[in-house]
């Protein structure tokens, strides 16, 4: 099923090409979920991919918390790849982690091939595969679809060869159409990836070419909010952070937004306003920034701040909280 047009549109255009250089090249077009453990660079791949900015992404593991489809078009040659952006995957800690574990599986569902992205290792010797790598692989065991490991972050990696024993013990897990080191924020390789996800696609085309998300503005416009909390927050006050808007409203002029950040407990509301207000004002602005960017219109933002103690352990608030509109 062709998911529902959002507004956001893409800001590429796809390179139109003359009648020759296409021939013999079929076009093909599919589903490709992005999932890993946490924090290796899915969401900032999805984005790189892409060539803007859609999805949020921090140095903080937890940040993703619901899948988002992001669709990559090409005409040299014709592909559409709709990419599914996942939250990571690690052995599920309290309910929130049960959520974000779920939806991270259910982003697989559907997909003609998946990315399972992992990092470079930033130690040297031979690498064992940890409990957060298996958890990953082990998520896939249920699909039978083809599986591209791509091995993230290798820009922070001096000698190259130091990869081998690690893509080996992953080989040994498991069997891999390929196996494509890249880099995500450097840009190294995203072409041979592609090259590949799109070689295990079948033929056809499934999108409008302006179609870019299936996810309505008012979602990016909470998750540009929440990332600005996550990044001017420390230790285990972002993980708690969720938002909720109150007010979205198009005038002529301006957007007009309002919004409650929500964290876990009193004393994170204490940080999250910051001594005379000046973090929730940082915030406000960093976030206002970025929203500006992202529809191209002036905005209104203004924030609150609310404690709901232990939401993230809790099953129902911690799925209403962190599950946002579009989501199965
Ligand atoms: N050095 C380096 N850092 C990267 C690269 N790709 C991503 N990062 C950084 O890794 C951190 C995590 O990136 P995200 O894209 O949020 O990771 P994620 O896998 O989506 O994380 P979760 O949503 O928490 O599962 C950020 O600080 C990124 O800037 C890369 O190619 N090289
Ligand atoms: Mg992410």
């Amino acid at each position: 099923m062709v998911p529902a047009r959002s507004k956001v549109r893409p800001r590429y255009t796809p390179a139109r090409m003359s009648e020759g250089e296409n021939q013999g090249q079929h076009p093909r077009a599919g589903r490709c979920a992005i999932i890993g453990r946490p924090n290796v660079g899915k969401s900032t791949l999805l984005n790189a991919l892409l060539g803007q900015k859609l999805v949020i992404a921090t140095p903080r593991p937890g940040t993703t918390r619901s899948c988002v489809l992001g669709v990559y078009a090409s005409d040299n040659p014709p592909t559409q790849i709709a990419f599914v952006d996942t939250p990571g995957l690690e052995r599920p800690k309290g309910a929130l982690g049960r959520v974000l574990s779920d939806s991270a599986r259910r982003g697989l569902t559907d997909s003609d091939v998946t990315v399972l992205l992992t990092e470079a290792p930033k130690k040297t010797g031979t690498p064992e595969l940890d409990d957060k790598d298996r958890t990953a692989l082990q998520a896939l065991e249920a699909f039978d679809m083809p599986v591209i490991l791509a091995i993230n972050k290798v820009d922070r990696l001096k000698d190259k060869s130091k990869l081998l024993p690690f893509i080996e013990a992953y080989r040994k897990a498991r069997a891999f159409v390929a196996v494509v080191p890249i880099s995500a924020t450097r840009r190294i390789n995203l072409d041979a990836l592609v090259s590949e996800i799109r070689g295990n696609l079948p033929e056809g085309l499934l999108y409008d070419a302006d179609f870019l998300t299936d996810r309505p503005e008012r979602f990016f416009v909470s998750e540009l909010i929440r990332e600005a909390a996550m990044l001017n927050t420390r230790q285990e006050v972002p993980y708690g952070i969720a938002c909720e808007l109150e007010t979205y409203r198009e005038e002529p002029e301006i957007v007009r937004i309002e919004g409650t950040l929500i964290v876990e407990k009193a004393s994170h509301k204490a940080i999250v306003i910051g001594n005379q207000g000046e973090t929730i004002k940082r915030i406000s602005t960093q976030a206002r920034e970025q929203i500006e960017a992202l529809l191209g219109r002036k905005v209104y933002l203004r924030l609150w701040v609310k404690a709901v103690p232990g939401w993230t352990r809790d099953p129902v608030k911690a799925r209403h909280l962190a599950i946002k509109e579009g989501d199965a």
